[in-house]
C-alpha cells in the first residue's frame, strides 16, 4: 500500500490504515517494534510531522506504545470488559488469566445517606467496606471498592479475602447467590493514589464503574471500581432502535 497524494483522505489517516493493516496482517506480534518515524517518512514520502501525528493517534488508541529512547512497539490487545454479572475471578479465569487480589482496606462503616439509598438500607446501618487491588497474571487491572451490608454477611470481616473470590464466599458462607445487577460505566481520570496502585502515570484515563448487585431482589453489593482504560474496552451487540414501518 502506498500514500495517494490525490486522495481526499488526509495523509496521516492513510498512514494509519497502512500501519493498522501491518499490525493485523503482517504477523507483527505484541511488543514487536515498528520502523522509526524517519524510516516511515522515507518509505511513504511523508514529513516527520505527519508520521508523528499518525503514531500519536495509534498510541492514544492503545494500538501502539512508545518507549522513550527505544522506539514504538505493538501494544497488547485490550481485554473486552464483561457486561454480565460475573465475578472478577470467573471473568479472568474464562480468559485464561490467573486472577489475584490484594487487600487495600477493610472496615465496617455506618452507611451514608447516599450509600444507604443505593443499598436500600437505613442510613447509619453498618456496611462492610472492602477495597481490593485486582490483578491478572500478577498485573494490576482494577481497584474495586465494595460495600456490603453487615446484615447480609455478618462475619465477613473475619474471612480472609486475599486471593479469594468475594462472590464465591458470599455464596458458600452466606447462601447469597447474585442473580441480577445494574451498572454504569463512565470515563474518568485516575487519582494519584489509584494511579500508583495500578502502575499508571498520574492523570491516566480510566473507566469508572458503579455496580449494584442483587440476590432475590435484595441489594447485596454497591461496588465502585476503577478499571484501567489502557487494558479494557467495551463491546456490545447492537439491535436497531427503529424498525421501519414501511
Ligand atoms: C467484579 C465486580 C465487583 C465484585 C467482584 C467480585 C465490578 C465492575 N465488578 O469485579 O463488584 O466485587 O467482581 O469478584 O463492579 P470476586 O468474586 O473475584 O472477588
Amino acid at each position: 500500500m502506498t500514500i495517494d497524494p490525490a486522495s481526499p483522505i488526509p495523509k496521516y489517516s492513510q498512514l494509519r490504515e497502512i500501519l493498522l493493516d501491518w499490525i493485523e496482517e503482517s504477523g507483527l506480534a505484541v511488543d514487536d517494534a515498528i520502523p522509526s518515524e524517519r524510516e516511515l517518512g522515507a518509505r511513504y514520502g511523508l514529513s516527520r510531522m505527519t508520521v508523528r501525528q499518525t503514531i500519536d493517534h495509534l498510541v492514544a488508541e492503545g494500538k501502539l506504545y512508545r518507549v522513550p529512547g527505544k522506539g514504538t512497539f505493538v501494544a497488547r490487545p485490550k481485554i473486552e470488559m464483561s457486561l454480565r454479572l460475573a465475578s472478577f475471578t470467573e471473568d479472568m479465569r474464562a480468559r485464561g488469566f490467573e486472577p489475584g487480589s490484594r487487600d487495600l482496606a477493610r472496615r465496617i462503616d455506618p452507611a451514608s445517606g447516599h450509600l444507604a439509598r443505593l443499598l436500600a438500607i437505613r442510613p447509619g446501618a453498618p456496611v462492610h467496606h472492602i477495597e481490593r487491588l485486582r490483578t491478572a497474571d500478577g498485573e494490576p487491572m482494577a481497584v474495586e471498592r465494595s460495600n456490603i451490608p453487615l446484615a447480609v454477611a455478618p462475619g465477613l470481616a473475619d474471612q480472609r479475602l486475599a486471593g479469594r473470590s468475594l462472590y464465591r464466599l458470599l455464596e458458600e458462607e452466606y447462601g447469597v447467590l447474585l442473580d441480577s445487577g445494574e451498572q454504569t460505566i463512565e470515563a474518568g481520570v485516575c487519582d494519584p493514589a489509584d494511579a500508583r496502585l495500578l502502575g499508571l502515570p498520574a492523570g491516566s484515563a480510566v473507566l469508572l464503574l458503579q455496580r449494584r448487585s442483587f440476590a432475590a431482589g435484595v441489594c447485596v453489593e454497591v461496588a465502585i471500581s476503577t478499571y484501567r482504560a489502557d487494558r479494557y474496552q467495551l463491546r456490545s451487540t447492537l439491535d436497531p432502535l427503529y424498525r421501519g414501518t414501511g
